[in-house]
């Protein structure tokens, strides 16, 4: 591992430029899930909101309804931070959404590549062949929170996967097809730069947010899965929706057409995309 590839306390609490998002910054080398750990810590008023907690390798990395993530040791951003935004619990899912451009946002700043999100928790990066253009996943997102009796949330655990250098032949074979950084781009980036930006503009939106902004427009502005026909599994649902993605709602939800003109608000599951 070279250099700017180093993400230890001293070095990355060194060159933090952040308020209060990743104070305290913290750093193990292997670990089972930056999630699993945070979550664990979030009763304990000692650790404030804003604490970061990242590893270079995880055991039982997990995604979404106990799926796994995987990363070989020191190729990815792997990390989590707690919030205690004593938010509606509807507002929750802008925490996603504000993970995923800030996401999209600091790949810009430092890789110049222009990633996209795809509904609902998915980095995407495009591939352009002679069959036409596809999306594949850089980065997953992952939000755990918990409520207060009033429904508000207490604290939030959002953990973020970002495939940086993993070369292609190591990337993990799944549903969406995986691609890296370095996969994508073909040069490897510095991994602590990019989790510096990162950190800056996620800290940046969350405060826009006490500033009255939404995140939902742009949210929606960079969402592949608009205008598109999908396949959509609903959290619960018996049986898939398929339709065209319509739009989505203030909370992030997607509404979709079926081909009898019905229209649906789906909070969460998973969406193949059809095509146009
Ligand atoms: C996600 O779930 O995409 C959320 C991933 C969150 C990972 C972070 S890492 C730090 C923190 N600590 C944790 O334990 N987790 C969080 P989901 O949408 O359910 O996608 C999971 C699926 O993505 C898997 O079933 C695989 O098909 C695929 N997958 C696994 N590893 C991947 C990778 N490195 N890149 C792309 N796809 C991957």
């Amino acid at each position: 591992m070279n250099a700017e590839d180093e993400l230890g306390e001293t070095i990355v609490r060194a060159e933090l430029t952040t308020k209060w998002l990743g104070r305290p910054y913290l750093y193990v080398p292997a670990i089972g899930s930056t999630n699993d750990r945070l979550k664990s810590w979030a009763t304990d008023p000692a650790y404030p909101s804003g604490t970061v907690l990242l590893t270079d390798y995880q055991s039982a990395g997990r995604g979404r309804m106990d799926r796994r993530w995987e990363a070989p040791p020191g190729t990815s951003l792997l990390f989590s931070a707690l919030f205690r935004p004593g938010w509606p619990a509807r507002q929750g899912t802008w925490l996603t959404m504000l993970a995923g451009l800030a996401v999209v946002e600091a790949v810009e700043r430092v890789t110049g590549m222009v990633a996209a999100l795809k509904w609902p928790n998915d980095v995407v990066l495009p591939t352009d062949s002679e069959a036409g253009r596809e999306w594949r996943k850089v980065c997953g997102l992952l939000l755990e929170a918990t409520l207060d009796a009033d429904g508000r949330l207490t604290s939030a655990v959002l953990g973020i996967g970002l495939n940086v250098n993993i070369p292609a032949g190591a990337l993990p074979t799944a549903i969406t097809p995986a691609t890296s950084l370095l996969a994508a781009g073909g040069v490897s980036v510095p991994r602590r730069a990019l989790l510096i930006a990162l950190l800056e503009t996620l800290e940046a939106r969350y405060d826009a947010i006490h500033g009255g902004w939404s995140p939902a427009r742009e949210w929606g502005e960079c969402l592949v899965t608009l205008g598109q026909r999908v396949e959509v599994t609903a959290a619960g649902a018996a049986a898939p929706l398929a339709g065209l993605a319509e739009d989505i709602d203030e909370w992030g939800q997607l509404l979709v057409r079926d081909d009898a003109g019905r229209l649906h608000t789906v909070a969460a599951g998973d969406v193949t995309l059809r095509g146009r």
